[in-house]
């Protein structure tokens, strides 16, 4: 009897694990269709099989992935040496995101230097338009045999006691000549009549769904700025008295209507040091090869500033602009949200900012900081201040 209830003791045993293995089996994989969320769970569309889930195509009306429309006669340039190549890659990349993949303009770089394989490779995988790479001829890249050597060397010393920023460079110099006085000269620039000048490490940081260069044209632009300040006055004490020789020298190249207020506070008897930041500009060649541009660069060449002292191309361009062009010529990109160490020019305006996905940080605006020439601009062209702008200051 004992041995019969032993026997059937081990008969439930067995049976509760069987049970217990069952549940346990069964509840080790959720069944799909109880996934939180689905009430049909996806499933393999055609095309795929068991393993690769295919696809379909979108339905849904997206927007045209590239702008339509006729383009302008325009590229990007940079100047850049080859060890700049992954900054500019930076730089590339931001450009061609917010606003060349829909335009694809073409880019020329240039430089002192013969550019390796290697930034070529690089740059042109990057941009979306065509890439063109110049070298810069050495009479563009040299001291001009008017210059005293020995004089220039000795500035360079003292402004290098005086630790002014590239005050004792010499290839610097070479840089703000050349930009203020020879790449739209460039036989690879000559094709072109728009330019929009784009230096290593800056970031754009809204979309910009417009062509900028046909704004330009449309507008009867001929100059652009994103940011504006007051320069170094050391490195241009001489500069002024070089500008009213020219303007001295040739009357007929200074427009009527022009923007001498942005530079100076008493008619032009002194600069106020005002400029807009070169390193960004959409402007128009044919003016910066201009008989009376050319005959303003010649006029300040000889002066010998960009030696003897370390004349930027920064006033150097914004000079010429506002006194050779009307001032409706100049125009202020509000909406390129732009950065170049260490200032942002981030728009202002909070439904412009959300419309163009912008990721600036609106209090990192410079526009009307004190030392932001902006304001004048504003003023000098009658142009009421962007809203909200009070709150920004
Ligand atoms: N090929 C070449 N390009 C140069 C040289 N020096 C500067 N550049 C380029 O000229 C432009 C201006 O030079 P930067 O060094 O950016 O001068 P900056 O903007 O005043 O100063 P940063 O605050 O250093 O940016 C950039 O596009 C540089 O890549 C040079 O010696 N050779
Ligand atoms: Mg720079």
């Amino acid at each position: 009897m004992a041995g019969t209830q032993r026997y059937l003791r081990y008969i439930v045993f067995a049976l509760i694990c069987l049970i217990l293995l069952f549940f346990i089996s069964s509840s080790s994989t959720v069944s799909s269709a109880n996934w939180p969320g689905y009430a049909n769970p996806p499933s393999p569309q055609t095309g795929g099989d068991a393993k690769t889930p295919g696809t379909t195509p979108n339905t849904g009306g997206l927007p045209p992935a590239v702008k339509e429309g006729d383009r302008m006669n325009a590229t990007f340039v940079t100047l850049a040496r080859n060890s700049d190549i992954w900054e500019i890659a930076k730089s590339i990349r931001q450009v061609e995101d917010r606003f060349n993949r829909k335009f694809n303009y073409d880019w020329v770089f240039l430089n002192d230097d013969d550019f390796n394989d290697e930034f070529k490779k690089v740059t042109s995988a990057l941009v979306s338009g065509k890439t063109k790479y110049g070298k810069i001829p050495k009479e563009h890249w040299s001291f001009p045999d008017f210059i005293d050597q020995e004089k220039a060397a000795k500035v360079r010393e003292e402004m290098k006691e005086k630790k002014i920023i590239y005050g004792d460079s010499i290839s610097y110099r070479h840089m703000c000549r050349y930009e203020s006085g020879f790449f739209f000269r460039h036989p690879l620039m000559l094709d072109y009549e728009w330019y929009w000048r784009v230096e290593p490490s800056v970031e754009l940081y809204c979309d910009i769904n417009y062509d900028t260069f046909k704004f330009m044209a449309d507008n009867k632009k001929k100059y652009s700025f994103t940011l504006s300040l007051y320069e170094y006055v050391e490195t241009i004490p001489t500069l002024w008295d070089a500008v009213k020789n020219f303007t001295a020298t040739f009357p007929q190249h200074i427009s009527p209507g022009n923007s001498m207020k942005f530079l100076s506070d008493d008619d032009g008897k002194s600069y106020n040091h005002c400029h807009f930041w070169s390193n960004f500009e959409i402007g128009n060649l044919n003016w910066l090869r201009s008989d009376a541009y050319i005959d303003y660069f010649t006029s300040l060449d000889h002066a010998g500033g960009f030696f003897y002292e370390r004349w930027g191309d920064a006033p150097v361009h914004s000079i010429a602009a506002a006194l050779m062009l009307k001032k409706e010529e100049i125009h202020f990109f509000n909406d390129i949200a732009y950065y170049h160490v260490p200032f942002t020019h981030c728009p202002t305006g909070e439904q412009y900012r959300l419309d163009h996905k912008c990721h600036c940080n609106p209090k990192d605006n410079f526009d009307w900081n004190g030392y932001s020439c902006t304001s004048r601009y504003y003023e000098l062209n009658n142009i009421p201040k962007p809203e909200g702008y009070e709150k920004e200051q």
